[in-house]
């Protein structure tokens, strides 16, 4: 079972009974107190979101699967003046596309061999995908929020199948956050407000992805060269700095060079027709030229450093 899931591409492989999610009460808390800003996809369904056997019918196994999307060695893209910054998970070809692909093929073999229903998703259906990646022993969730893997680190997506088949659950993931707080601290827009405790509207990830019109005013300067997402509460996870030697990039999903440290002047240029020809088949689309537009400004704005004092 496990070895068709990995040799579809997929890099760990975890189970979980089906049941309602461990953290579903946080996440009500989190809904209640607005966290979710205007993602309304987080509101709807959020019964389903909650409990996978109503999202298929007989549910009675998660299985959490990994891909990691960062290699050993990655430089980290500097904040040299003029050039922008696109997380890391975005460099390359959209994981959606390369994920989903892989996701059908283990479907379908696994089907082949151990006939039941599956149904998968990866990022997009009603399912707290990093939940379930705890609760099947794939890694844990830190105080940053993102499922971590005590060998591999936080940057991998995450893809979940639901299956009617029952499986022997694994052990969930133990937390070794312990008393490091460095993500907390690091965070330049102060949005992780208590461990665990992520307030999307102050995320740069949100605001330069999910966010409609304007940056608000007192997060803009805040936002710095970051022009799509943000890696800085996963950089300086002491998780993500251990000796990643043996750990490569996934082909599929390796960062395109001209992604790494794009000049900002360059992007400023950019119009419709240029944003979606600069970034084909990318997750950086998501933004769309509108909003990449306003996030390249205000990265530009912010190159230029602090108004003279007067
Ligand atoms: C909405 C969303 C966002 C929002 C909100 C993020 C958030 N933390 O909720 C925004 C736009 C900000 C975002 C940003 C990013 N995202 Co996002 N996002 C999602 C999405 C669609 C739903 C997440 C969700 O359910 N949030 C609801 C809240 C309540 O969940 P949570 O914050 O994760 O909290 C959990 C726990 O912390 C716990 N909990 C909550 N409160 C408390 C309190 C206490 C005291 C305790 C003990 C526990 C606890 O319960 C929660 C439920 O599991 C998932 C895909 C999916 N379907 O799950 C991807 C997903 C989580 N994102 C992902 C990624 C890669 C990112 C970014 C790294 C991208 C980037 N580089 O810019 C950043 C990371 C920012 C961060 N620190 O989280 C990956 C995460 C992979 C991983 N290893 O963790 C996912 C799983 C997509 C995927 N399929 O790979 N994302
Ligand atoms: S992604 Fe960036 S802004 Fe969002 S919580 Fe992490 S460090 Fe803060
Ligand atoms: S930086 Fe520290 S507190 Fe934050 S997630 Fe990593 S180990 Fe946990």
């Amino acid at each position: 079972m496990r070895a068709i899931i990995r040799s579809a591409g997929f890099d760990r492989v975890g189970f979980a009974s089906a049941g309602k999610a461990p953290s579903s009460g946080h996440f009500n808390t989190w809904l209640e107190r607005g966290f979710a800003g205007e993602m309304s996809y987080m509101r709807r369904d959020i019964g389903r979101r909650q409990d996978p056997r109503l999202v298929l019918e007989g549910a009675r196994t998660v299985i959490a699967t990994a891909v990691h999307y960062r290699e050993a060695g990655f430089p980290d893209s500097t904040q040299a003046p003029g050039t922008a910054r696109i997380a890391a998970y975005a460099q390359g070809t959209d994981y959606h596309r390369v994920v989903e692909r892989r996701l059908k093929s283990a479907c379908a073999s696994l089907n082949e061999q151990f006939p039941a229903t599956y149904r998968w998703y990866v990022d997009t259906g009603p399912v707290l995908e990093r939940d379930w990646a705890q609760a099947a022993g794939i890694g844990w969730i830190g105080k940053n929020t993102c499922t971590i893997d005590p060998e591999r680190g936080s940057y991998f997506f995450i893809a979940v199948i639901l299956t009617t088949l029952e499986l022997d659950p694994d052990e969930p993931s133990v937390n070794h956050c312990g008393s490091c707080r460095a993500c907390i601290d690091a965070c330049p827009t102060a949005a992780i407000v208590a461990p665990y405790e992520l307030d999307s509207r102050l995320c740069i990830s949100y605001l330069t992805i999910e966010h409609r019109g304007p940056m608000p005013g007192n997060l803009e300067q805040k936002v710095g060269n970051w022009v799509f997402g943000c890696d800085v509460c996963q950089d300086v996870c002491p998780f993500n700095q251990r000796d990643r030697a043996g750990l490569s990039s996934d082909p599929h999903l390796a960062p395109r060079p001209e992604n790494r440290t794009p000049r900002l002047a360059d992007l400023a240029t950019l119009d419709e027709a240029g944003f979606r020809a600069r970034f084909p088949r990318s997750a950086v689309r998501r933004a769309k030229h509108e909003g990449f537009r306003r996030n390249v400004l205000a990265a530009l704005g912010n190159s230029m450093g602090p108004p003279p004092a007067t």
